[in-house]
């Protein structure tokens, strides 16, 4: 996987990847390129077995400031403006490999995450906030809807009452707010930010990958799903993870009394 991005930084440290969007002059807002690179990285990530968990964050004060709105209004003036279903396909393309990439995806977020990047946040299995948080579903702001998936993620995390404040009002969610109605999993001070990050990652990439893209997709599907349906896949999922090498290890270190050394197989 190729490391030179314009506009991200790309960092693998053992079985850790580390995605950092780079354009903190415009607080990381996604342009064609940000877009274009992190969905090539995430697609690669997915087929490459030395990576067993992606952090994804933003360089600077901010975690990402939504769409590059002076770009998209630079199209409209000259004439060359698309129609916004089609450019929001390329996202959907990324959100929907985050979703499918077969290992843990953390947001790691810091400053401000609006719009389309609190978007990209909420598409990633778990979150990471610092207590200078600002989490902004901008979009009313300016007279659009949730895209990037929001509309999906919104609702599922938080529920359809604050789903429908936070699209609505359009005001920010501090950290520690975001922790509180779920939209974060944790949120620790600025200073312990970086550590916490880290530690979650390692843990991650320590564990039974193959186990970790089966449990993805047996939550994930089951919130879409009844009961019976889900207990169905539960038993095709258990038979696939019965068979990893890492469920063997998990029972041999259980029953010799050490902790397990999964491999990710
Ligand atoms: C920016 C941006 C930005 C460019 C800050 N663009 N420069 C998808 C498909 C198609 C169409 C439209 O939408 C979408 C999805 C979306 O994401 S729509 C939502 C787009 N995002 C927003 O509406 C948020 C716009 N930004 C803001 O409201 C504020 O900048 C936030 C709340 C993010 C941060 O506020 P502050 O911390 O006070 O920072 P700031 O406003 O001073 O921004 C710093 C610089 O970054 C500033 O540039 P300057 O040259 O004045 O220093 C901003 O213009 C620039 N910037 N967001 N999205």
């Amino acid at each position: 996987m190729r490391t030179d991005f314009q506009h991200l930084l790309v960092e693998q440290d053992g079985a850790v990847l580390t995605i950092t969007m780079n354009r903190p002059e415009k607080l990381n807002a996604f342009n064609d390129v940000v877009l274009q690179e992190m969905t090539e990285v995430v697609e690669a990530v997915a087929q490459d077995d030395t990576i067993r968990c992606v952090v994804i964050t933003g360089a600077g004060r901010a975690f990402g400031s939504g769409q590059d709105l002076t770009s998209f209004a630079q199209r409209s003036n000259t004439g060359d403006a698309l129609k916004v279903s089609e450019h929001l396909t390329k996202y959907h393309r990324l959100v929907l490999a985050l979703r499918a990439m077969p290992k843990p995806v953390i947001a790691a977020v810091q400053g401000v995450a609006a719009g389309i990047s609190c978007n990209i946040a909420l598409a990633c299995d778990l979150r990471i906030a610092a207590d200078n948080a600002r989490f902004l579903e901008a979009f009313a702001r300016i007279g659009l809807v949730p895209d990037g998936g929001g509309g999906f993620f919104l609702p599922r995390l938080v529920g359809m009452g604050k789903a429908l404040e936070m699209s609505m009002l359009a005001e920010e969610v501090s950290g520690p707010e975001a922790e509180r109605i779920g939209l974060v999993n944790k949120c620790v001070p600025l200073a312990e930010f970086e550590a916490t990050t880290k530690a979650l990652a390692y843990r991650l990439a320590r564990g039974p990958t193959r186990t970790y893209a089966l449990i993805k997709q047996l939550i994930y599907t089951s919130v879409d799903s009844d009961l019976e349906t889900t207990l169905k896949l539960e038993g095709e999922l258990q038979d696939e993870a019965f068979e990893t090498a890492d469920h063997r290890e998990g029972v041999t270190a259980f029953l010799e009394k050490r902790a397990a050394q999964f491999s990710g197989k």
